[in-house]
C-alpha cells in the first residue's frame, strides 16, 4: 500500500530536489481508505462486502484486533429466525433471513444454511399467550410462524419430553419452518473472501485505540496498534466492545455488556432434527453437522467484558435440558465458552449515524445478532455509503432512547437478558 503524506506529495511535485525547503503551503494528507470498518466479525465483514459490491466503495479496510470471526461470530449457537414481534423488527430480521436463503450462492461459499425449523416452547399459560401473539403478528407481516400442540411438537422433534408432570411441561410451541442454523465461522470466511476479491483490505491483529476528529469534529483517522490510518468514514461493528470503541470519540450509548455462554456435547448420530428453544428456562438446543449437541445458556447476571461465563448458569441450563430431553442425561459435554454481548434497554439493535459526522455504529444485538449478519452488514453499508439510513434500519436509531420510540423485543429475544 502506498502511503501519501502532505510532504511526500510536495516533494514529488518538485522531483525530490535536494536542498529544497518547503515554505508556502502544506497539502492536506490524503485518506488511505474511503471506508473503515472496526471489527472483523460477520457483521463487519458483511458490511465491507456490501460497501464494495453494492456501493462500489472498494477502498475499504476491516480492522480486527484479533482474528476474523474470533468474537461472537465464532462463539454463537447459530440460530437463525425472524419471528420478532414488532413491524420494524419483522422487516429487519426477515430482510436478513431472505439474504441467508441465497447467501451460499451469492458468496460462492457454503455457509451451510440449514432451514430445519426453529421451535420455541411454551411452558405456562402466559408463554402460550405470548407465543400466539407473536404468531399473529408475524403472519400479519408475511413472516411464517405456526402453533403446534404438544403432540405436534413431539412429532417434529421426537426426543422432546411432553409428559405433563415435569417441572417445565410443554404446553405447545411456535414453529418457524424457515428458521434454522448456519455454520458460523464459514459466514465470516465467506464474506471475507468475497470482500477481499473486490479489493477490500482485511487487517488482523490491528486494534483500534483512538478515533481522531478534525477541527470541525468530523472523523479524520483511526489510531491503531499498527499506526494511524486516515479515513473520513468509519463504521463500528465491535459487538460487546462498542461502548469502549465509541467512547474513544466521546460518544456514549445506552449499552451494557454481559457474558453469554454455550457448550457442546460429544458427537452422536442425528437425533435432534430442528432447533428447540425455551426462553422461560434459558435453554436452546440443536445438533451440528458434526453430531455435537449445541446448547446455549443464559447471560450472567453481572456486566463484564470476559469471554466466559459463570458455571452455575450452564448447570441451570443443563438440568432443564435433561428434563426436556431425558435421553440426553448421560451424554458428556465436551467444551464450553463464552462471548460478550452488548444489550440495549429495548433489546433491539442500533444501526445508525452517530453524533460524530462520518462515524456510524452497528451494535446492541444482544444475544441475537448472528441471525442478522447479512441484513445488518447490508444496512450498515447502505447507511455509510449514503450517509442516511435505509428505510429498514431507519427506526433503529440512537435517538429512540431519548424520544421514547422504543422497539421492545425482550419477549422475542428468547434468551432472557
Ligand atoms: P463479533 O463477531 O463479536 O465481531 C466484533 C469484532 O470486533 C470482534 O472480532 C472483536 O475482536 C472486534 N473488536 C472489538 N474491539 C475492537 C477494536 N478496538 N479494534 C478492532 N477490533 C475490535 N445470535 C443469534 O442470532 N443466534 C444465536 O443462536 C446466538 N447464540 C449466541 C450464543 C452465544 C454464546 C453468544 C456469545 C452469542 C450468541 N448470539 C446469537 C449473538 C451473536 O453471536 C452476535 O450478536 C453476533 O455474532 C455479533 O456479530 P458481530 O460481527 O457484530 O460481532
Ligand atoms: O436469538 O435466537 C436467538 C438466540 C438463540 C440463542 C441465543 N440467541
Amino acid at each position: 500500500m502506498r502511503k501519501f503524506s502532505g510532504w511526500t506529495l510536495l516533494k514529488e511535485a518538485f522531483g525530490g530536489q535536494q536542498g529544497w525547503t518547503p515554505q508556502w503551503r502544506r497539502v492536506a494528507p490524503q485518506p488511505e481508505y474511503d471506508a473503515i470498518i472496526i471489527g472483523g466479525g460477520g457483521h463487519g465483514l458483511a458490511a465491507a462486502y456490501y460497501l464494495a459490491s453494492e456501493h462500489g466503495i472498494t477502498r475499504t479496510a476491516v480492522l480486527e484486533k484479533g482474528w476474523i470471526g474470533g468474537g461472537n461470530t465464532g462463539r454463537n449457537t447459530t440460530i437463525i429466525r425472524s419471528n420478532y414481534l414488532f413491524d420494524e423488527s419483522a422487516a429487519l430480521y426477515d430482510h436478513a433471513l431472505k439474504l441467508w436463503e441465497g447467501l451460499s450462492q451469492v458468496l460462492n461459499y457454503n455457509v451451510m444454511f440449514s432451514p430445519r425449523g426453529v421451535m420455541m416452547l411454551a411452558h405456562t399459560v402466559h408463554d402460550v399467550q405470548v407465543a400466539k401473539r407473536h404468531i399473529h403478528a408475524n403472519r400479519g407481516n408475511g413472516v411464517d410462524n405456526e402453533w403446534l400442540s404438544p403432540e405436534e411438537a413431539k412429532a417434529y422433534c421426537p426426543p422432546l419430553n411432553i409428559e405433563r408432570n415435569i417441572r417445565y411441561p410443554v404446553l405447545g410451541a411456535a414453529l418457524q419452518r424457515r428458521g434454522g442454523t448456519a455454520r458460523h465461522d464459514a459466514v465470516a470466511w465467506g464474506y471475507a473472501r468475497a470482500a477481499d476479491a473486490l479489493g477490500v483490505d482485511i487487517i488482523e491483529n490491528c486494534e483500534v485505540t483512538g478515533l481522531v476528529r478534525d477541527g470541525s469534529g468530523a472523523m479524520e483517522a483511526v489510531q491503531t496498534s499498527r499506526g494511524l490510518i486516515r479515513c473520513r468514514r468509519v463504521g463500528v461493528s465491535a459487538a460487546g466492545n462498542t461502548s469502549v470503541v465509541l467512547g474513544l470519540a466521546g460518544v456514549r450509548l445506552p449499552l451494557e455488556s454481559f457474558p453469554l455462554q454455550a457448550l457442546v456435547s460429544e458427537p452422536v448420530k442425528p437425533v435432534v432434527p430442528c432447533v428447540v428453544m425455551s426462553g422461560s428456562i434459558h435453554a436452546y438446543i440443536s445438533q451440528s453437522d458434526k453430531g455435537e449437541l449445541v446448547i446455549g445458556a443464559g447471560t450472567d447476571a453481572y456486566t463484564s467484558y470476559t469471554q466466559r461465563g459463570a458455571l452455575h448458569v450452564n448447570s441451570h441450563t443443563l438440568s432443564a435440558v435433561c428434563e426436556l430431553f431425558p435421553a440426553f442425561r448421560r451424554m458428556r459435554m465436551l467444551r464450553n465458552w463464552g462471548g460478550i454481548v452488548d444489550v440495549t434497554p429495548d433489546r433491539s439493535p442500533i444501526i445508525a449515524r452517530t453524533p460524530v459526522p462520518g462515524l456510524y455504529v452497528n451494535c446492541g444485538w444482544g444475544t441475537g445478532g448472528f441471525k442478522a449478519t447479512p441484513g445488518s452488514g447490508h444496512l450498515l453499508a447502505w447507511t455509510m455509503a449514503r450517509d442516511e439510513p435505509h428505510p429498514i434500519n431507519a427506526p433503529f436509531t440512537i435517538e429512540r432512547f431519548r424520544d421514547g420510540h422504543l422497539i421492545d423485543e425482550a419477549a422475542a429475544a428468547a434468551v432472557a437478558h
